[in-house]
């Protein structure tokens, strides 16, 4: 299979994540890419391409232009207020106070922008999103043009990203962009189908009320796990959207036994959904060793995986979301895609 890679999504190099309290080094770390490629080249997986790039256009297919320009300059900003570490939001328009009015000051900025604390900004972060979404572009267009599957190896993920907030390491929603320039080169309905263990909040946003696009996701339970506030079984789409959106919030600890069940359940809905494109939104958090997440799948599971997957028969891209057991995370990503290729 066909690889999408290039160096630029290694641009962006942040130190620090809050986590529990403390200020952490990152657990979406540039080298959880170069284990990737070496896994796919030690497997003798395909070529690995280079990206072309698609400029900024595809994005504003899905994305507020006030949201990109805020990510445009947000480095420089805060780097001109003279701070110390790197950008991280620290205040909310929560319920008590809506935020209708955009504020001008860069902490303001900050929390209306982001959707979660632990995605700092730092220099770099910007050009490597653009490159992340130019993988996943050139992706797409690839599985397009042949009807071959491919894989892109997006760094940073995108499935957090909504319309306008950054957050769970995520920038631009990379599986979104693709979507939509598959439906602007023509296509009638795409799917896109996330394994990755945090549910796809970004993605279900973006998509939640048009019928063009059918979402599912198979995460850990919402009750229990990030992002907390999105993901439940009760989300089905609003509007035209209705019945477009499928999720399959599993409890902490849940295995393969029961994590298939909910895949072969979202791989009827597809089929009966008649998309002309799937989507994979390929996170592989759910292996038994992450150190963030709670699911029990092992190495060969994701080999089981991928065999479902082609089952679908239908045109396939494949694009990096999560995955932080980064001793693994190249056995995982490849026994997926040389699955879906046995
Ligand atoms: C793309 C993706 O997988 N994003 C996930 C973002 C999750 N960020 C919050 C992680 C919280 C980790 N807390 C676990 C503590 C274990 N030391
Ligand atoms: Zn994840």
């Amino acid at each position: 299979m066909l690889t999408f890679h290039t160096a630029a999504t290694q641009l962006r190099q942040a130190r620090t994540e809050l986590d529990g309290g403390v200020l952490v080094a990152p657990y979406e770390c540039p080298e959880r890419v170069d284990l990737v490629l070496k896994r796919i080249q030690q497997a003798s997986l395909g070529e690995v391409r280079e990206p072309e790039a698609f400029g900024l256009e595809p994005v504003l297919a899905i994305h507020d232009p006030d949201y990109v320009q805020f990510l445009a300059e947000c480095w420089e900003q805060w780097c001109a207020l003279g701070r110390k570490g790197e950008a991280i939001a620290w205040i909310w328009p929560t319920r008590t106070m809506p935020g209708d009015v955009i504020p001008d000051h860069l902490d303001g900025r900050l929390g209306h922008y982001a959707l979660s604390a632990d995605t700092s900004i730092c220099a770099g972060t910007f050009e490597a999103a653009q490159a992340s979404k130019d993988i996943a572009l050139s992706t797409v267009r690839h599985s397009l043009t042949t009807g071959e599957p491919a894989f892109g190896l997006c760094r940073p993920p995108g499935h957090h990203a909504a319309s306008d907030q950054f957050g769970g390491y995520c920038f631009f929603n990379n599986a979104g962009v693709a979507a939509q320039y598959a439906l602007d080169s023509g296509k009638r309905r795409v799917a896109i189908l996330d394994v990755d263990f945090h549910h796809g909040n970004g993605t279900q946003q973006v998509f939640y009320e048009r019928d063009d696009v059918f979402f599912a996701s198979i995460h850990g339970d919402p009750c229990h796990c990030f992002p907390y506030f999105l993901g439940h079984a009760s989300e089905t789409g609003r509007g035209r959207g209705d019945g477009f959106n499928a999720n399959y919030p599993l409890a902490p600890g849940s295995a393969f036994d029961v994590w298939v069940q909910a895949l072969d359940d979202a791989l009827a809905r597809l089929r009966a959904a008649e998309c002309e494109l799937l989507i994979v939104s390929l996170g592989v958090d759910a292996f038994e060793d992450d150190p963030i997440s709670e699911f029990k799948l092992t190495s060969d599971d994701f080999s089981e995986m991928g065999r479902r997957l082609a089952g679908l028969g239908v045109p396939t891209t494949f694009l990096m979301e999560g995955g932080y057991a980064v001793e693994a995370i190249g056995t995982n990503v490849v026994n997926v895609l040389q699955g879906f290729e046995a």
